[in-house]
Formats: structure tokens, C-alpha cells, sequence
């Protein structure tokens, strides 16, 4: 067995004062830290989009914050402006660790979404992790991070589905919690067998 964890998006504009700022985003950091020394392989995710990127509200005239759209690949939430390449808000969180092995960006294509640390928002589209971790013969997977209910979740559901073993550790995780979003996500994570722990 050989293990990794997986740091999902903790990053300045999901943390307070941030663009999309997540309740008590920040709280986590030194859980996951502390986190690290325990793994094989620690995988910093970083959501990083072009400026103007599909998924923001101010790139879809009239449309507001959390309105719904339908894109060319199915139902996308728009989002305030958020991880905006080169900017402050898209660098980690100042005191996150990051001697990581691996920096895995997503949401870098103007057309489309990636919640998912493995597929864009389209679920076909790639983004290289899988056979990264098939590489390193990585077997077990451990997620944490932001947001519980959009990046961890769906990272966590591919996951388990291409055949990792997927633990979410929920005291290491904070919520955006969307229209029932939180709840939704805690269901599909438990269908899709991935281990959730308090
Ligand atoms: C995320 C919404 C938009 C996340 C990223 O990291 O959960 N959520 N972009
Ligand atoms: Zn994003």
C-alpha cells in the first residue's frame, strides 16, 4: 500500500477576505501540516483560471454570484471572481507546507470548469493525475482541503471511481454549502464508497 495525500485548493480566495471566501477556509492549515509526515506523497492542488474564465459571474452578462448556467457540458454554478492566475488570491494560503512532491493545477481552460483534481467539469477531459499516481503506484488516496462540497468532493468521487482507496477527512475539509450543496456531497461521497471520517 502506498498512500497520498491530497491538499485540495488551499488558496487566498477561499479563505477569509478572499473572493470566494470559505467559512473558516483557513482554519484547516495546521491540521494539514501537521498531516504531511504521514503520507508517501503529498499532491497540492491549485485552482488557477485565466482572467474572464466561463465559470465567473462577471464573464455572463446579467447573471449574478451562485446563479446557475447551463454550459455545453452540463449545469455550472457562476462563481464571484476567484484564483486568477498570478494573482494574491490564487497562491497558497501563507502558512500552508508546500515542500509537496506535486502542484497540480486546474481550471486553467477558458471554456470550462474543474472541480475535480482528475477530470474538467465535462468528466472526460483529463487532467493527468491518474496516471501520475498509477506512476508512482499509489494505491491509497487521503483528501482534504476546500471546498468539502465542490473540489474535494467531486475529486473524491472520481477517485474511488477510477479504483483508489479514498478517505475524506471532514475536520480537515470546510464547506461552501450551496442550496444543500454540503448534504448532496456527503451523500454521493458515502454512494461512491469513499471513506468519510469526522
Ligand atoms: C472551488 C468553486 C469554484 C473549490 C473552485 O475549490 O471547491 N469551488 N472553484
Ligand atoms: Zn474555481
Amino acid at each position: 500500500m502506498t498512500n497520498a495525500l491530497i491538499v485540495i485548493d488551499v488558496q487566498n480566495d477561499f479563505c477569509t477576505g478572499g473572493g470566494l471566501a470559505v467559512p473558516g477556509g483557513e482554519d484547516i492549515v495546521t491540521d494539514i501540516n501537521a498531516m504531511m509526515d504521514d503520507y508517501d506523497a503529498v499532491i497540492l492542488t491549485q485552482d488557477w483560471h485565466p482572467s474572464g474564465h466561463s465559470s465567473f459571474a462577471t464573464s455572463n452578462s446579467g447573471a449574478a454570484p451562485y446563479d446557475m448556467k447551463e454550459m455545453h457540458y452540463g449545469p455550472q454554478v457562476l462563481w464571484p471572481d476567484h484564483c486568477i492566475q498570478g494573482t494574491r488570491g490564487a497562491e497558497f494560503h501563507a502558512d500552508l507546507r508546500t515542500d509537496a512532491d506535486l502542484i497540480l493545477r486546474k481550471g486553467f481552460r477558458p471554456a470550462i470548469d474543474s472541480y475535480s483534481a482528475f477530470f474538467e467539469n465535462d468528466q472526460i477531459t483529463p487532467t493527468g493525475l491518474e496516471g501520475y499516481l498509477h506512476n508512482r503506484g499509489i494505491t491509497d488516496l487521503t483528501l482534504v482541503g476546500l471546498a468539502t462540497d465542490f473540489c474535494v468532493h467531486f475529486s473524491a468521487v472520481d477517485a474511488a471511481n477510477l479504483g483508489f482507496n479514498v478517505t475524506v477527512w471532514l475536520k480537515a475539509c470546510r464547506a461552501i454549502d450551496l442550496d444543500g450543496s454540503l448534504d448532496a456531497a456527503l451523500k454521493a461521497m458515502q454512494a461512491a464508497d469513499v471513506s468519510v471520517k469526522p
